[in-house]
């Protein structure tokens, strides 16, 4: 075998963001793009020779391309072996699983999760550290400084691999091992929760549509659904992974999982729906007429997860982004146990759990997890949710309801205002940014204001430090405005607003979100003026 020394030049924006590189495609497809990331990674990680790299992708357009590359730079590299789904296929929380179970050195996941694909769309590339969960900080920067002075990558000349069919094969001097995507996975799943009892729910006719997108979920969700739980066939939608999600946009929200909801909602309504995004960690959870918001998902699973066979004991402690509702804390409260609010983004849950200080975790933008591997998964958060509903024989509604009347409830919404002129943003959050010192103890429509600041994370287990994490405007009765820039968007800024109010056990729980946080959110605007500044008379998006 012959390994090249290519000799490259820097590309000036590599720089990881919440969760990995994510470029339009047309950006990867630059000669060098994927070869300088891929070889800046390998730069910023040390004794990996002779170790094994997982790589696998959620199936979007270019994923077979990249990762050939990516097989060949790590034979170069020195890797020893290489476990790879079959035909490049692994979700993120199988990825993350693969990792840990064959204790691998890292791995490299292949996606842009829930950003569209397609010729026109996004590709990403994250590296996974030895736990299974997402590099911190610590490495992505290492990563991007890398990727502004790398003069070259090595490359192993030898043809590609075949990736269709399981077995070994080899890629120079490296065993490249193609394994069944879903099977490690699914065994575990079946070590988490009561399979038995969830058999026996769809044996008496519960009806359930999860809808996959044409993402990588699919052939996880029917082998376990379907296969292995007796769904009845047709109960998994949109289950051929597709390199452009057959034109959609698989992000599980109300916008572009439109038509379960609507099938939620009405009459034919099957007692459960659920969606998961383009690699399988997020997840949409809609019962009969009943929508669940993902920060009560996360407090309603902490708070029931002793009733599956792999929490019975109880669960260490919870953590949840900064933006999340904080329902996830009073149930916290109640059980006497840790609560964690972190920045937005998994890689800072990985300490956490690695620790043993939580164990179940969770973001407001449909992510939920726990510590069996270290990404969030969507499968899993579906899992335990019929885990719960056949243990407890209510209907979502009636959970929902039941846990409110205990904890209360946070009326809770996110409006993200996408591509918006980059200048216009960056400058309107460092205006409120600047003014948060004035706003402590201002009152605004008969609502004071407790603390106004820009969220900075200590991590307890490292001890390091994140500043700028996101605006935050707490009132005097537990209202809460938040507002910071995505960092997963391609194109222009996003902006999102995240709003949340507090109701007690006995206080309305039927209102309408949107009017219930009406108040709030004329707030947020005169103190920051998106649609002003922005020029958008509306969000493109409310969740
Ligand atoms: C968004 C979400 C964040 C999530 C991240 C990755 O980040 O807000 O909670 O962890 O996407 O999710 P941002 O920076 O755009 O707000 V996924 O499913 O795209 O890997
Ligand atoms: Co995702």
């Amino acid at each position: 075998m012959t390994i090249r020394t290519i000799s490259t030049t820097p590309f000036a924006d590599q720089k990881p963001g919440t969760s990995g590189l994510r470029k339009r495609v047309t950006v990867f497809m630059q000669p060098n793009y994927v070869e300088n990331f891929v070889q800046s990674v390998f730069d910023s990680l040390d004794g990996f020779f002779g170790k094994t790299l997982v790589i696998g992708g959620d199936g979007r357009y270019f994923n077979d391309v990249a990762i050939q590359k990516a097989i060949k730079i790590a034979s170069a590299n020195g890797f020893g072996a290489v476990l790879v789904g079959q035909g490049g296929l692994l979700s993120t929380p199988g990825a993350s699983h693969v990792i840990r179970r064959h204790k691998a050195f890292g791995g490299l996941v292949l996606s842009a999760s829930h950003n569209p694909g397609g010729p026109d769309g996004d590709f990403g590339i994250k590296y996974n550290v030895g736990n299974g969960g997402p590099a911190p900080e610590r490495i992505t920067d290492t990563i991007y400084a890398r990727s502004k002075e790398i003069e070259r990558y090595l490359y192993a000349d030898v043809p590609d691999v075949e990736l269709a069919k399981i077995g070994t094969h080899h890629s120079g001097a490296m065993v490249v091992e193609v394994i069944d995507p879903v099977a490690d996975y699914a065994e575990l799943m079946e070590t988490l929760f009561d399979f038995e009892k969830i058999r026996v729910m769809f044996a008496a006719g519960f009806r359930m549509r999860f809808d996959a997108m044409h993402a990588i979920t699919g052939p996880y969700a029917t082998r376990i659904l379907e296969e292995t739980l007796g769904a009845p066939k047709g109960t998994v939608i949109n289950g051929v992974p597709s390199p452009d999600f057959g034109g959609g946009h698989p992000d599980p929200n109300l916008v572009y999982a439109k038509d379960l909801y609507d099938l939620m909602m009405s009459a034919e309504a099957p007692d459960f729906g659920a969606a998961s995004d383009g690699d399988g960690d997020r997840n949409l959870i809609i019962g009969r007429g009943r929508f669940v918001t993902p920060s009560d998902s996360l407090a309603i699973l902490a708070a029931n997860a002793p009733l599956a066979p792999g929490y019975a004991t109880g669960i260490a402690g919870i953590a949840r982004s900064m933006p999340t509702s904080a329902a996830a804390d009073r149930v916290a409260e109640k059980l006497g146990i840790e609560m964690h609010e972190t920045p937005t983004g998994w890689k800072f849950f990985g300490n956490l759990l690695d620790a043993g200080r939580v164990t179940i975790c969770g973001e407001e933008s449909a992510g939920t997890g726990s510590n069996h591997v270290r990404e969030k998964d969507g499968l899993w958060a579906v899992l335990l949710w019929l885990n719960i509903l056949a243990a407890r024989q209510q209907s979502v509604d009636q959970i929902v309801r039941e846990h409110w009347a205990t904890y209360g409830r946070n009326y809770y919404t996110r409006h993200d205002y996408d591509e918006v002129d980059s200048v216009a943003a960056n400058a309107l959050v460092d205006d409120v940014r600047r003014r948060l010192p004035e706003l402590t103890g201002e009152e605004f429509a008969g609502s004071r204001i407790a603390y106004a600041d820009d969220f900075t994370y200590h991590d307890p287990i490292d001890g390091s430090t994140s500043t700028k994490q996101g605006i935050r405007i707490g009132f005097t009765d537990g209202s809460r405005i938040v507002l910071r820039l995505s960092g997963t968007g391609t194109v222009g800024a996003t902006l999102r607003l995240y709003l949340e109010r507090y109701e007690p056990p006995h206080g309305r729980h039927d209102l309408d979100t949107q009017s219930a946080l009406q108040p709030l959110i004329d707030i947020a605007e005169t103190i920051a003026g998106i649609r002003t500044r922005t020029g958008r008379v509306a969000p493109s998006v409310i969740t």
